[in-house]
């Protein structure tokens, strides 16, 4: 209730750049794209508004046409106990549940192959404009894959990396699939072994799970939930974790880099062309051919090309060129709206259709890349990897041609630019701390844990959701945690909430209140690092690298010997939008860790699925979900959960 009454005390415009409108004119964008568009984010939300409890509580069936069936739950009193077919609300929660689940995996899943095809083609020199950069990471993944690379080249060890790759998603030999055998907890793998849920491939599972979840099948809650714990693992092992680890060997592996954030990167005398969506392989390329166009827009009358980045995309070109950090995906809106970015390029995932609307309005290109991905309003130029170069020349000239085409009058820019420094990968992490322990590089993390230093770890991943931007969720919930010495990771558009609200800027650690002994840790590890301080929270790259926690959270515990579920680590994704968070926040309750969500997961119609996500997992695997839409109540969990696992590893609590 008392969230409820401060969301509206608040008004809709504050908070869309994460700050307040007293130091960024956010509120003045938002203004102008209701006065050029007629639409905005917060109004469209408040059309939809009060949203059907129906479809929030998860128990709307649409799989039939005997349907469309809604059950009845206390929160109602229509609807009734079970659909035409009998479904219950137990089976319609769960197989909806399901369906999230496997949009996420299948999402991230077709990323990840998409880049090992790549790595394929650059292995078997099918391609130009491709190569492998990071020779260290192609082996360290080679050996984790059981790979040999004695006396072999580059390319021969590259291929079987692909190979192995891309057999895991339908190999038919019934055994685990490689990148789970070589990437998962141990603890987890031996607790997913007795479930029965290590998939060997990934592609039958994906297809299983529409199937068994269609009209007339599984209808068993248990059956369905593990099946959806299944799911997880392919999230995290066909999905985030290929596309980290090969994405790294053709681009090379991120390391701490300087770079500004915030709408004001979008500058009024260069070319301004921003990178939105998910996929470096187009990315990249556009990267490269900005820097070989760049003096074209000198010949034009700018300064130059200024590429910035929205989204997930825009995490990748920011941890490993520093492209500064423009828009997170609610934002992208905004940034066409200061009417100075001349084109927008999107390959896949949280594209809004409403940007080719936007876009029309502007003289902004909206620009398509993806065969499958084609928006009303963009211009598609149809990318492929055989012609990566050709494509990408084309999109920075369509900047370029647009740029001609600015009209300064409906220019609105921002002044407010944030530093910021990111590219955190697991790696560069083992390398800092390796300068104080260069034996045992993790050490001096695991101590500071130990010691209380570190009170305990809350990755922080994923969206930025209307619905709670309003109450500027994200900044409060981190606030609340580094007061109490909790190191927070940031992934995602979550790493864009931070990078605007300073908290990737390493000096103003003063300026917060963070708990001294958190703060003592991070400013040791930036002078460490030739820095002032690590930054408040520590980037660690896009939707996809909430692999590189995993990894960092399966060393710490296999090298402690104990289980990922007894760790002092908490996963957040506190202004969850995308089906794929909630895949993203399943794998990681199937490796046993701890999973807030707001707003709550599309579950509270079944009492059976959320008893199993809430109670039930931590008899399984260690983990278990809440949901709290308050920021400050959620991280006072947190901590209090953090606390009981220090308490059960003998840890000062
Ligand atoms: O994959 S955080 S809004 S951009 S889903 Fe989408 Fe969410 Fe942003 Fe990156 Ni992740
Ligand atoms: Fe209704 Fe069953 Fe069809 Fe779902 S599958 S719409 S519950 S009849």
């Amino acid at each position: 209730m008392e969230t409820e009454t401060r969301t509206e005390k608040i008004d809709l415009k504050l908070g869309i750049f994460g700050q307040s409108p007293a130091t960024e004119p956010s509120a003045e964008l938002l203004d102008k794209i209701m006065a050029d568009t007629g639409t905005s984010s917060f109004e469209r939300l408040s059309k939809q508004e009060p949203s059907c409890w129906f479809g929030e509580w998860g128990v709307c069936c649409r799989l039939c046409y005997m349907g469309p069936c809604r059950i009845q739950s206390s929160r109602f009193n229509r609807g009734s106990s079970r659909g035409v077919c009998g479904a219950t609300a137990d089976t319609i929660v769960a197989r909806n549940l399901m369906r999230e689940t496997v949009g996420g995996a299948a999402s991230h899943s077709e990323h990840a192959f998409e880049i090992a095809e790549t790595l394929k083609a650059v292995a078997s020199d099918g391609i130009k404009g491709y190569e492998i950069k990071d020779r260290g990471k192609l082996l360290s993944v080679a050996s984790k894959l059981g790979i040999e690379t004695a006396n072999r080249t580059d390319k021969e060890i590259a291929l079987e990396v692909a190979e192995t790759t891309i057999n895991d998603f339908s190999k038919v030999d019934g055994k685990p699939m490689r990148w789970v055998m070589g990437y998962a907890p141990s603890s987890s793998l031996k607790k997913w072994e007795k479930l029965g849920i290590i998939p060997s491939n990934s592609l039958n599972p994906i297809m299983n799970a529409m199937h068994r979840t269609s009209m007339g099948n599984d209808a068993d809650v248990v059956n369905l939930m593990l099946a959806d714990l299944k799911m997880g693992i392919i999230d995290g092992y066909s999905g985030l974790t290929p596309s980290t680890e090969l994405s790294d060997i053709l681009f090379g592996t991120p390391e701490p880099v300087k770079s500004t954030a915030n709408v004001g990167v979008i500058k009024e005398d260069y070319v301004n062309l921003a990178i939105h969506g998910h996929n470096p392989l187009v990315a990249e390329k556009v990267v490269e051919w900005a820097q070989r166009l760049n003096g074209e827009a000198v010949k034009l009358g700018a300064k130059g090309i200024n590429l910035v980045g929205v989204c997930c995309s825009g995490n990748e070109v920011l941890m490993r060129h520093g492209v500064p950090m423009a828009a997170n995906e609610m934002q992208a809106e905004l940034a066409i709206a200061t009417g100075a970015l001349d084109a927008m390029v999107a390959d896949f995932q949280c594209i809004w259709p409403v940007l080719g609307e936007v876009a029309s309005c502007y003289h902004t290109k909206l620009i398509t890349t993806m065969p499958y991905v084609k928006i009303p309003g963009a211009e598609h130029v149809d990318f492929s990897i055989e012609k990566a170069d050709e494509v990408a020349r084309v999109i920075v000239e369509k900047a370029l041609e647009a740029y001609r085409k600015r009209d300064p009058s409906r220019v609105l820019l921002s002044k407010t630019v944030e530093p910021i420094v990111g590219g955190f990968s697991y790696e560069s992490i083992a390398r800092l701390l390796g300068k104080i322990n260069s034996q045992d590089p993790l050490k001096p993390l695991i101590d500071a844990i130990v010691k209380g230093d570190v009170y305990g770890v809350v990755g922080i991943v994923g969206c930025p959701n209307p619905k709670l931007r309003r109450q500027l969720y994200t900044e409060r919930l981190i606030k609340k945690l580094l007061r109490n010495n909790v190191l927070v990771l940031v992934t995602g558009c979550i790493a864009h909430i931070s990078a605007q609200e300073g908290f990737l800027n390493p000096d103003r650690v003063d300026e917060f209140e963070i708990g001294d002994r958190l703060k003592a840790v991070l400013k040791l590890l930036g002078e460490t690092g030739g820095l002032k301080s690590l930054p408040p929270t520590i980037h660690m790259g896009s939707c996809v690298d909430n692999s590189r926690i995993g990894v960092l959270v399966k060393e710490i515990s296999e090298k402690l010997n104990v289980d990922v579920s007894q760790l002092p680590v908490v996963a957040s994704a506190p202004e969850l939008i995308a089906e794929k968070a909630v895949a993203i926040g399943t794998w990681a309750l199937a490796i046993g860790l701890p999973v807030h969500t707001a707003p709550e997961l599309h579950i509270e119609g079944s009492k059976a699925v959320k008893g199993i996500l809430s109670d039930t997992l931590k008899d399984l695997t260690g983990a278990e979900t809440f949901d709290e839409m308050d920021p400050e109540v959620a991280a006072d969990r947190m901590i209090e959960m953090i606390r009981e696992k220090r308490e059960g590893l003998g840890l000062p609590a």
